[in-house]
């Protein structure tokens, strides 16, 4: 029997389904790694409008599950998504030391799709001074590598370019970009630099889609490809061809957002 790998989400509960834990576990399971998941907090949208509410676990709990796995189980890989707060951030580095976690992967999560404004200014301040020296790859979108990289602006691959360079001087081994929906540009480009060499993919940008959970999924099928031991190289290819199937056949959920087809690879 094939040997089966662990990884492990930190992150928030997108009760939507299309972001966040949800995301995570459905990649996870695609890639074909077993997933475990210590909740941080649950996110609910309204009816209404699609307002986010964001209500936290008290930091107990998260130590607890954290406890369970650390503890407990193990895992061959780890990926933090929406943390919520400067302490959970704090809680998260030293689980990390603690119990010596391995092939650590950050989602910087700072925003939502259609809130480009920081949301929680001491969390994102936490996360670029004490977790980002942690990361062995970390995936910020635009307006989260701006912030971590000191640049007012992202608007085009020279930019994303001088991001990863500065978000690397902070510690990360690796830092993936990419250029997603925010970019005018009819191209997409998705970049890893891993302190030495930049490697680049373009492809045509896909219209009609949708992309709610990008970030979070892409940054999981890295994750579970690092649990099962390939390279951080071969990790970025493998979850591009995951992200174009899942994204070419991602569907509506309601009128203000959809989702991606996790499974299309499968089909
Ligand atoms: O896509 C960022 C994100 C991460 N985590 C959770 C979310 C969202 C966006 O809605 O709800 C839980």
């Amino acid at each position: 029997m094939a040997e089966k790998f662990k990884a492990l989400t930190i992150a928030g509960s997108d009760t939507s389904g299309s972001a966040g834990m949800e995301a995570d576990l459905k990649s996870f399971e695609e890639i074909g790694v077993y997933g475990m998941a210590v909740l941080t907090v649950i996110v609910a949208q309204s009816p209404k409008n699609w307002a986010h509410d964001i209500f936290p676990i008290d930091i107990t709990t998260v130590e607890r599950q954290i406890t369970t796995v650390g503890g407990g189980i193990g895992a061959d890989a780890i990926k933090t998504g929406m943390l919520g707060s400067a302490a959970l951030v704090e809680l998260v580095v030293d689980s990390i030391k603690k119990y010596n976690f391995k092939n650590i992967v950050i989602d910087p999560v700072m925003v939502c799709k259609g809130i480009d404004a920081i949301m929680v200014p001491e969390a994102a301040a936490a996360i670029k001074t004490k977790l980002v020296k942690y990361a062995d790859v970390i995936t910020p979108n635009t307006i989260e590598a701006a912030y971590l990289a000191d640049m007012e602006k992202i608007e085009n691959v020279d930019d994303i370019k001088q991001a990863c360079i500065n978000i690397h001087k902070l510690g990360a081994k690796n830092v993936v970009i990419k250029s997603g929906s925010r970019f005018t540009s009819d191209k997409m480009t998705d970049i890893l630099f891993d302190g030495k060499d930049f490697l680049i993919e373009e492809k045509p940008k896909l219209t009609g889609v949708y992309n709610s959970g990008a970030g979070c999924s892409f940054s999981a099928a890295m994750t579970a490809c690092l649990a099962k031991g390939l390279t951080v190289h071969d990790a970025f290819k493998t979850t591009q061809t995951f992200m174009q199937k899942a994204v070419a056949e991602s569907f509506k959920l309601n009128q203000y957002t959809g989702a991606l087809c996790h499974w299309a690879a499968r089909q």
